[in-house]
Order: C-alpha cells, then structure tokens, then sequence
C-alpha cells in the first residue's frame, strides 16, 4: 500500500520524536577505562558499550597515561563525532588505581563503573550491576570471575588463580566482606559516595575496588554478578600480578600510610637489603692479599646498586615499572647516577659533623639518612617519575 503524505510525515516526525528522547536521556552511568596501550580495544568497546547501554544516558572516560601507541588520539578520533567519548591524558603519570580514581571523579553521571579496556570484561553486565545499585539495596556491584556461573579461564595463569584465592581470604579480614573475587577490577557504585571516600584511597598498588571496601564507614552492602573472564581482544597484559605483592603493599599503605610514605618505607627496605647484599659481597670477595680493598668495595657497590635498582623497580615502583631492554638499561644508568650524588651528599654531611666534635656513629647515620631522602627524591623524580 503506498503511504500517503501526511503518513510519511508522521513517520519521520515519530522518528525524530524518538531520536531527541533518546538523545536526551540524561547522563546516567560513567565507565571509566584505565588505558595503556589499548589503541586497538577503543573503537570495539564503544560499540560494545553502545550495544549494552543503548545510545544515550552513559558516557565512556578513557583514562590514559600517555600511551605510546597513540591509544589516547584513537579516544579523541572517536569522541569528535560521538559527545558520550572522553579522554583524560596523564602525563608522566602512571598507575591503574590513580587513573580510576581519577576517571571516576571527572565525570557529572550519579552512578560510576570501572572496568578494563581489553575487553575482558563484559560491558553487558552493567546493566545488572547498575539496577542493583539503582534498587538502594547495594551500595556496590561488582563482576565476579569465581562466582556461581561466572569462570576465570581467561585469567593467563593457574598462579594467578592461586593468587587471587589468597587474596580473598586476606580481603574477607580486611573488609568483613564475604567477596568471591576480591581483586576484580570491574565494579559500579554511586559516584557519590566514591567523591566521599576519595581522600582516604590509597591510588597505588592496592586494588581499587578493595580499598574503596575497606576505607568505607559503615561497610558497603555488595552485589556479585557472575563473570565469564575472557581473553583479552587486542595488545598484551601490562600487570604481572604479584596479586599478593600488590595486597602487601596495600595494606602497608593503610596502616602505616599515615605516618610514612609507603614509596619511602619500601625503598628503605629496599636500601636495607642492599647493605646486606653490599656485605656479602664484599666478604665474599675480598681476600687482602689478591684484590684490593677499593677494588673490592667499587664491586660490591656495584652489585648492591644493581640489585637496589632491581628490587626497586619490582617492588617501590611496581606500578610504573620499566621494561625492555634499553628502558632497563637508562633506567639503571641514571639509578646509579642519583646513588652517586647521594654518597657524595652523605660523606660530605658526615665529614663535616665529625669534624665538628659529631660523635662518629651519629655522624654516619645523619650521613646515611641525608642520602636515603636524596636518592628517593631523586629517583622516583628521574628513574621512575616525571622526568624519566
Ligand atoms: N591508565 C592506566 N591504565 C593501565 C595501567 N596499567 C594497566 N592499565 C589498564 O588496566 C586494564 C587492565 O590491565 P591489563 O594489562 O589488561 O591487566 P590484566 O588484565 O590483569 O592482565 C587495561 O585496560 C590496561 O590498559 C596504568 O598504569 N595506567
Ligand atoms: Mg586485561
């Protein structure tokens, strides 16, 4: 039957109708997407999003620390023509807690979720997990990999899945909370209350989602939905997850937090491992009569300095470690340069309160202390920080 005019133009006026209600949906839900180097995951995960989500109501944030393929101008290609697409570009930053923390408080939606770029997660849960916390009868709802009808086979180890099963138990302790998969990085609460507890988040290390569960006064009532973890879709896995490493300097970080950095306190360590490491050497290759003292201590120093770089790199800095070759190698370079300093700082303070009547012990300590803050200033600036 052909369609008379005044039909026609119904149809087209119903269309637009539709169009502008839809277009209108308020700004619901933000989900935030820690990157780094996910170029080729972006383009897929907005259609996905879209897909789940429908066409209006959500925004996408991007949270990229400058990733050096491009992954960032791929966000903004895409959010020229689509307004629900964000980008926020960290520069010499790095960390996915801190750039969660960071997506979620940049967005005006009541409702926030987090999830990763590489489509490991399934953006079609959010729904799920929005209507939860929507109903009032959650305060957070989260993708669960060990829980009933969820699966983990995308996980790439079985040490990781042992890893993460240490991991709740550790987390039921910390948070009262029974959580089948305390470490999963894909939840949804009300932005609200994140902006609340946002000053007490560690942002290193720690998993965001359990920090937010553990700093949280009264405790969160939680939802799981069941996650079926899959492979990631494009680029390579950036975390090595040393779950419990990661848990260890967590909870480092809330009970002593307060009263010294967790960054210094591990590199103290780190600093204290390598007196020993310094000794052992020494004493295992000094013998007066063939190689000379000097030559021996430079030895020593240099394996210690390597070995504190090393420690370092795995442990005080395991969120923005360096890699390859040649990051390693400069790394390692301007690592010593900065220890270099500090013992020319630490002889020349010492020198001079000895001098002064010091007694000598106090002296060294001042020493070693002076050189301790200078080469943890220096590094974390240089080796592993803004300036790298
Ligand atoms: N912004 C930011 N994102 C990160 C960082 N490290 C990892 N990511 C992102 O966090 C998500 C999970 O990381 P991934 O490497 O897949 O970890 P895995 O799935 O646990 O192996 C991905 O979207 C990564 O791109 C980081 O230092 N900064
Ligand atoms: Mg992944």
């Amino acid at each position: 039957m052909k369609m008379s005019h005044e039909q026609f133009q119904q149809q087209i006026d119903n269309a637009a109708a539709l169009a502008k209600a839809q277009a209108s949906r308020p700004l619901e839900l933000a989900v935030v997407l820690p990157t780094l180097n996910e170029r080729g995951n972006i383009a897929p995960m907005v259609e996905r999003l879209e897909a789940a989500l429908g066409p209006s109501g959500w925004e996408a944030v991007f949270v990229d620390d400058n990733s050096r393929d491009g992954t960032a101008e791929e966000a903004r290609r895409i959010g020229q023509t689509d307004s629900r697409v964000r980008v926020i570009q960290r520069i010499g930053r790095r960390g996915l807690a801190s750039a969660a923390i960071e997506g979620m408080c940049a967005t005006a939606a009541p409702y926030v979720a987090v999830m990763d770029a590489d489509h490991q997660h399934d953006p079609a849960l959010l729904l799920d997990m929005l209507a939860a916390v929507k109903s009032g009868d959650y305060d957070l709802a989260y993708a669960s990999r060990f829980a009933e009808g969820g699966n983990a086979d995308g996980l790439s180890s079985k040490g990781r899945e042992k890893g993460s099963q240490i991991a709740n138990a550790l987390a039921r302790k910390l948070t009262g909370t029974e959580l089948t998969d305390a470490m999963s990085g894909f939840f949804l609460l009300r932005t609200e209350q994140l902006r609340a507890q946002a000053g007490e988040l560690s942002g290193i290390g720690f998993k965001i989602m359990l920090d937010i569960l553990a700093t949280a006064t009264p405790r969160l009532r939680v939802k799981e939905v069941p996650l079926k973890f899959a492979e990631r879709l494009s680029g390579e896995s950036k975390l090595d997850h040393g779950v419990v490493l990661d848990f260890a300097a967590g909870l480092i970080e809330r009970y002593l937090g307060r009263w010294v950095p967790v960054r210094f306190a591990l590199f103290g360590l780190v600093g204290g491992l390598g007196v020993f490491v310094h000794m052992a050497v020494l004493a295992a290759i000094y013998w007066p009569d063939e190689i000379g003292f000097g030559l021996a201590q430079a030895t020593a120093t240099m394996v210690a300095m390597t070995f504190n770089f090393w420690l370092n790199n795995l442990l005080t800095y395991r969120d923005k470690k360096l890699a390859g070759a040649s990051g390693m190698f400069w790394g390692w370079l301007k690592f010593c340069g900065a220890c270099a300093m500090g013992a020319f700082a630490n002889v020349a303070v010492a020198t001079l309160l000895n001098d002064r009547g010091f007694v000598w012990w106090g002296a060294a300590l001042v020493g070693v202390a002076i050189a301790s803050v200078w080469n943890y200033a220096l590094s974390s600036k240089f080796v592993w920080g803004r300036f790298r």
